[in-house]
């Protein structure tokens, strides 16, 4: 991956910019600088390894160079603030799921908010975070890490870990063969783009709607340290919070926030 050979793979997509990096601390740290110099909407950053890559909360997202995509991309849709961040997370899990089946024809499914996981592994995380002009909502970054070969995958003692519900897994691996990385970059950008028009659209809920995993199932959801809901996930709301419907027969909508949502074991069902 470089950039001449990525500006050629990546020319029929309706990009701002492509900026490639062998090397970076996190391509969201550069995104956000980047819009505040004005980038160009759909603006794409792009690294082959990370050295200080984000996830949610100040946690930490492992890219080693050569095995994942760590890209982020630069958005000024016309929407609402409410509601934004939570919609740009799936878009971007919806493209990254979309792609997977499309690409591969593997199972893969949106944990809500914003991993995508095949077979209970997580092979993808989404970190959008908004930047701001003073009070004014400038750009929406989109950042995607998705693990394509085996050495992407943290390994046990990484010191980076926080709890995880699900272990990491890697496309490469449930696929059992080689992916080339640039082929599945377009197809996640391709998808994505072609959803970022339709944010506001029923069609898009319903698409993200269709590619949840756990639809029906009972879960827990962690929405701080103290509290934890426990009930049946029965889809989303029309600006893409997750309906919990808890065992007293209420139903709850959750924000995407810190929320952290993992199946229980169907003995205490
Ligand atoms: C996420 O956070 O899953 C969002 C990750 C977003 C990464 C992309 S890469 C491009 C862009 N630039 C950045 O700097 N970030 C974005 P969260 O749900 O908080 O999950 C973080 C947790 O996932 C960590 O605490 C680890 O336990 C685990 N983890 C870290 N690296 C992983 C990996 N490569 N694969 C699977 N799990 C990982």
């Amino acid at each position: 991956m470089d950039q001449i050979s990525l500006e050629g793979r990546l020319k029929d997509l309706p990009l701002g910019g492509i900026r490639y990096f062998d090397i970076i601390s996190s391509t969201n740290d550069y995104a956000a600088k980047w819009a505040q110099e004005e980038a160009p909407d759909t603006a794409l950053v792009i690294a082959d390894e990370q050295t200080a890559g984000r996830g949610r909360d100040k946690r930490h997202w492992f890219t080693p160079p050569g095995s994942a995509l760590a890209l982020s991309l630069i958005l000024r849709p016309e929407l609402p603030e409410e509601g934004q961040i939570a919609r740009i997370t799936g878009l971007g899990a919806l493209g990254v799921s979309r792609a997977l089946r499309r690409c591969f024809d593997l199972p893969a499914e949106i944990k809500w908010p914003n991993d995508v996981i095949i077979n209970e592994r997580k092979v993808c995380g989404i970190l959008a975070e908004a930047t701001w002009l003073g009070d004014q909502l400038s750009a929406v970054i989109l950042g995607i890490g998705i693990n394509v070969a085996s050495n992407a995958v943290p390994p046990d003692d990484w010191p980076g870990h926080h709890e995880r519900p699900f272990p990491a897994g890697c496309v490469e691996d449930v696929l059992g063969k080689p992916v080339e990385r640039e082929g599945l970059l377009f197809a996640v950008l391709k998808e994505t783009l072609e959803f970022l028009p339709r944010l506001s659209e029923p069609h898009f809920i319903q698409n993200w709607r269709q590619n949840l995993a756990f639809l029906g199932d009972w879960v827990q959801v962690v929405t701080s340290e103290t509290e934890i809901l426990e009930g049946q996930v029965a889809g989303l709301s029309e600006n893409g919070s997750l309906k919990l419907r808890l065992r007293s027969g209420e139903q709850v909508i959750l924000q995407v926030g810190e929320l952290h949502l993992r199946p229980i074991d169907s003995s205490t069902k």
